[in-house]
This record gives structure tokens, sequence and C-alpha cells, in this order.
């Protein structure tokens, strides 16, 4: 039935925006089973690496001072530094007030102690089944790696698989960015490759991922880049990417993911803050998409420069879905501005965001201010719409926000 009223359309939009279920697809959390690997909590929240590199621009002290404290010393530093002396008004640290206050937490109280009590009662379980609730994400996409000490023997052992909620993405990094390495923990696991690019390299590093994508039910491959990736080139990732890469995607039929424009540690001493956000060239994504027509990519930029000729770029090529709105862009002025002009070019054919969260709880804020920011702009859409005679019915909008949310994805995958 046509939505008549235009204050209605509004609060239909709002509530369906707030409400309808996520597929997160691209995180940084894991499931339960994976133990110690799962962050959750106060602590963890409080020294994310976006806070602490945000904390260091009120200190004077030495770098190697924070990193010789314990973690919950060094959150207590870092709340003193941006929420006592400082008021919380960045991306990051109120999304932390948010989670306080979407957990019953008393936000005016201000007492650390307190909430780290609340949340100590908790079990990771228990937290996982609410902080998913509480977020409406009901799919969760990890990040997978099997050179992971840690991680590894989960897979190995046949867990990783059991929870319904959480897929896997096998992250590729190594391979590309970093191949002597790579090198080293493939032969570790037993395939027979060396620095050089031979055929048994060649074909021992996709039997390796295509062993790794069938152990982990992985949904796609992924990797970050450097803003000066090129394609194609006369370099080692051209060759992975040609003769390793997409022929193993598409023996498995799953997408390549490719995030670019990270420039890894500009800053050291700042560990995992340390990294910056670099200029992309997106004809490497073109050259991909063109060359490898039947190749599915879902590709993701760090610079704000690169958004809008990417976004021509998915015109042109129906084998691309871009997706998010990645780290120092996940700010809500930079995901107004995106998902407007995302909207404008694409209609609703992409996905909008992931949460690329770290800590689980962070699920309540990323997605909070992401739903209502897309909700917004759909809004405006359909308010012209309307004003035009145009009428929608709530299950047109339904419709519309579970492709954003959810279903753009599957499709992409095959899968829905
Ligand atoms: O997946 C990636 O490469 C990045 O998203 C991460 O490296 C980054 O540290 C993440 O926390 C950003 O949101
Ligand atoms: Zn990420």
């Amino acid at each position: 039935q046509k939505i008549e009223d235009l204050a209605l359309l509004r609060s239909t939009v709002e509530r369906l925006a707030s409400s309808l279920p996520v597929t997160d697809m691209h995180t940084h959390l894991y499931a339960p089973e994976f133990g110690e690997l799962l962050l959750w909590g106060i602590d963890e929240l409080l020294t994310y690496h976006y806070l602490i590199s945000e904390s260091f621009r009120w200190s004077e002290e030495d770098y190697s001072h924070f990193w010789s404290m314990s973690k919950r010393e060094q959150a207590d530093w870092i709340w003193k530094k941006l929420f006592i002396d400082h008021s919380p008004v960045s991306e990051a640290a109120t999304g932390f007030i948010t989670i306080l206050q979407s957990l019953g937490l008393d936000v005016t109280s201000r007492n650390l102690d307190d909430y780290r009590r609340e949340l100590e009662k908790r079990t990771a379980n228990e937290q996982v089944d609410d902080v998913m609730k509480l977020a409406g994400v009901d799919k969760i996409v990890m990040t997978n790696d099997p050179f992971d000490p840690i991680e590894r023997p989960v897979w190995l052992s046949g867990g990783g698989k059991t929870d319904p909620r959480f897929y896997a993405a096998l992250r590729v990094d190594a391979l590309l960015n970093d191949w002597p390495n790579a090198v080293k923990e493939l032969q570790n696991l037993g395939y027979e490759v060396q620095a050089e690019w031979t055929e048994r390299t060649k074909a021992e590093t996709r039997r390796f991922l295509s062993e790794w994508i069938v152990r982990m039910d992985a949904l796609y491959l992924a990797v970050s880049m450097p803003g000066d990736f090129r394609y194609p080139a006369e370099d080692h990732r051209s060759k992975m990417i040609d003769e390793v890469m997409v022929p193993v995607c598409q023996e498995r039929n799953i997408p390549f993911a490719l995030m670019i424009g990270v420039r890894r540690r500009v800053n050291p001493s700042l560990k995992l803050a340390g990294d910056m956000s670099m200029l992309s060239d997106v004809s490497a994504v073109e050259a991909l998409c063109r060359r490898y027509p039947d190749q599915k990519f879902l590709i993701t930029m760090l610079a704000r420069e690169n958004q809008h000729e990417l976004t021509v770029l998915a015109r042109k090529f129906r084998n691309l879905m871009i997706f998010g709105c990645w780290w120092f862009l996940h700010i809500e002025s930079m995901v107004e501005e995106m998902t407007k002009f995302r909207v404008e070019l694409l209609g609703t054919s992409m996905i909008p965001q992931h949460s690329d969260c770290r800590v689980f709880e962070q699920l309540i804020y990323k997605w909070g201010h992401s739903r209502r920011i897309i909700g917004n702009v759909l809004a405006d859409k359909y308010e012209k719409l309307h004003l035009s005679g145009w009428r929608l019915t709530e299950e047109e909008i339904k419709r519309d926000i579970d492709d954003l949310f959810n279903r753009n994805f599957w499709r992409f995958l095959g899968k829905a």
C-alpha cells in the first residue's frame, strides 16, 4: 500500500534503516570459538588504535612509555586524555559514548571502573549475542589469515566454522605485499615454493589458496594495497594476481576484494595506529575489471579523492562492487558525502558500508551512526520522488534498504 504522507514516508525510512538486519561484509572481529582473538570490553574499546593515535596528540611523553603500560593502564591514560581532559567529539571517541549508552551504562557518572565491573559480569558469548542484537547485525565476515599463529590452529583443528553467524574471508596480504616472508610461511606449512617465480611455486601457491578457501569456506579473497599499486605492471603483484589469485578465485567462484590506498607504518612508533591513507590509481581497478569480465571485484579505497572516480567506474563494470567507507572515511561527514553521490550515480546497487570493527561492541556505534546517515540520504531521495508524485510502499523501501545492508553483497557472491 502506497505511503501518501510525507512525514510517514520519512519516519518509515528511519525506522527501517535503524532496524533491518545488516551483513557486515568486512570486519576484524572473530567468532567466540577463536578465543583470545575475539576482542571485547572496556579496555579493548579504549585501546582501539583509532583512539591511540588521537590521544598521542595530547601527550609529549615518549611513545615507549605508553607501550610499556598494561592494557588497563593504557585505557586509563586514553580515557583521561580524550574523555576527561578534552571532550570526546571525534568519531571514535563519540562512538565509545554511544556504546556506553546503548549498553545501558550511566554515561553521566564517567566512572570507568563501574563500566568495567558491569561488563566483566558478562561472558564473551553473552556479549556477542547482545551486541549483535543491539546493532542489528546478523552476519559478520571476519578477516582470516592462515599465517597467523594464533588463528591457524583453530582452523586446523576443525574449529572456526561452527558459529553460523560468522563467515570467513581469506586474507592474502603477505603473498602480494611481502613475498619473501610469504615464501617462508608457505614453506613452513609444507608448500613447495621458492622466492623465484617458477611453475612449481605458482602451482603450490594456488594449492595453498584453494585448500584454505575450502577449509575456511571463505567468501572471498582479500588484500589491502598501498596507493602505488599499479596494474598491469612488470612486477610481482601483477604476476601473483594473473597467475595465482584470479585463477583460484575463478576456479572456486569467489570474488577478489581489494582495499587500496593504505601506506603502512608512516609512524612506526604508533604501531597499528601508525598507518596513513594515500591517493591511489583507479585505472588499476579498471584494467582488472576489463581483463577479467567474469571475475568479481569488491573494491574500496582509502583516499577521499578517489571516491568519485571509483564510483563512476562502477557504472562501467558490473563485475565491480564498491563497498564501505573505509577507516578514515568512516566519519559522519564522509559517510554522508560518499553515500549521497554513490546513490546519485549508482542508485542502490552498491554496498554503502562495512564496519571494519576490531572490538566487538564497536558494531553498536559504527552501524548506529551509519544507519542514521544512510537512512537520511535515502529519505531525501524518496522525498524528491514523493514531491514529483511517485509513491513508495513500505515493501519497496524495505527492499531497497535490504539491498544496501545485506542482499547486494550476497547477490554479488551469487549466494542470494
Ligand atoms: O583491513 C585493513 O587493512 C584495515 O582495515 C586495517 O588494517 C585497519 O587497521 C583497520 O582497523 C581500519 O579500520
Ligand atoms: Zn580492515
